[in-house]
């Protein structure tokens, strides 16, 4: 017979115990890192630290995202040297996973005995407001895949992890939040360049980068941001019973106009404008390198974690 997801979940926590230290054997918190954040790992204590890579871990999903190494580091964090593991790297729903692999790290870590979890990501910001740099702490969120059939929770309930029916209006830990605003306020590295925000993460499956006309339908519908991973983990995790903080790093602000003459572009390539409105385009696309590269500017300020379990 199948074996259940619990059971999955218990054979690859089981493995990682047994390579384990036993001083690393029990976080309290697990952090996923988003795209160009893993730089986290560098900020835990020298030792005692182990990692393993993801292709070790029987059942664990590994990405194939260029920049998104897998591998679970065991370490202690922050001042208080809180016991961690951390994901650096994790899998998306676009490469084929199915949604519920992409969660499955989140119950492997829940039996590790985590109590809460960190998550950040890379998004694309859509409230004008937004400059590529900020970070967004979330206090909501959109799950388009979930709301059409996508959901980590869809199929039999897992009731050795928590409840038919959870309630999302309470996801993002009020105190999390609040621990990291005052965080902030006290950095010292805190430039003028990165503003803290609050808002709504939008999970889309991509691959694609989002069309003008989607990032405008997104922004109506009350997104700040909008990117590809997160929401499945904080499903699962909340479901778990597991606190919540996540953090979207604004790495590009999302194309709200029309294209230039409101997307004509049949009419204008007949008039032999072509050249002149490929530039006009090319500014302001999203691409993967410039995600990578705010994401490697703000990896540190996005350190502001470290302090919140306390
Ligand atoms: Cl603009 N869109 C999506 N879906 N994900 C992103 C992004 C944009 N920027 C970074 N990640």
């Amino acid at each position: 017979t199948k074996p259940t997801t619990f059971q999955l979940v218990t054979q690859s926590a089981t493995y990682i115990q047994s390579v384990v230290p036993e001083e690393l054997r029990n976080p309290k918190v697990g952090i996923i890192c988003g795209s160009g954040l893993g730089g986290l790992v560098d900020t835990l204590e020298a030792a005692p630290q182990i990692a393993i890579p993801y292709s070790d871990i029987p059942e664990f999903p590994h990405s194939t995202v260029v920049g998104h190494a897998g591998k679970l580091v065991f370490g202690h964090l922050g001042e208080k040297k809180t016991p961690v593991v951390v994901m650096v790297g994790r899998a998306h729903f676009y490469e084929g996973h199915s949604i519920e692999k992409v969660t499955f790290p989140v119950r492997v870590m829940k039996l590790l005995g985590i109590q809460s979890i960190i998550v950040t990501n890379a998004a694309g910001g859509l409230n004008p407001e937004y400059n590529v740099g900020d970070i967004m702490i979330l206090n909501d969120h959109i799950n388009f895949p979930g709301l059409a059939g996508n959901h980590p929770l869809r199929g039999p309930n897992e009731e050795a992890f928590g409840t038919r029916f959870p309630a999302l209006s309470d996801a993002y830990d009020l105190s999390f939040r609040r621990t990291v605003h005052l965080a902030y306020r006290k950095l010292e590295t805190v430039s003028t360049k990165r503003t803290v925000r609050e808002g709504v993460y939008a999970f889309v499956s991509g691959p694609t980068f989002e069309t003008r006309a989607e990032c405008r339908m997104l922004r109506a519908m009350g997104a700040d941001v909008v990117g590809m991973s997160t929401v499945p983990e904080i499903c699962v995790a909340r479901h778990a019973g597991l606190r919540v903080l996540a953090m979207s790093l604004v790495t590009n602000c999302a194309v709200l106009e029309p294209g230039p003459r409101g997307d004509s572009l049949l009419i204008e390539s007949a008039q032999g404008a072509g050249d002149d409105l490929n530039n006009l385009l090319e500014a302001g696309k999203a691409n993967h390198q410039e995600v990578l590269e705010a994401g490697n500017e703000a990896a540190t300020d996005m350190q502001v974690c470290r302090n919140v379990h306390t």
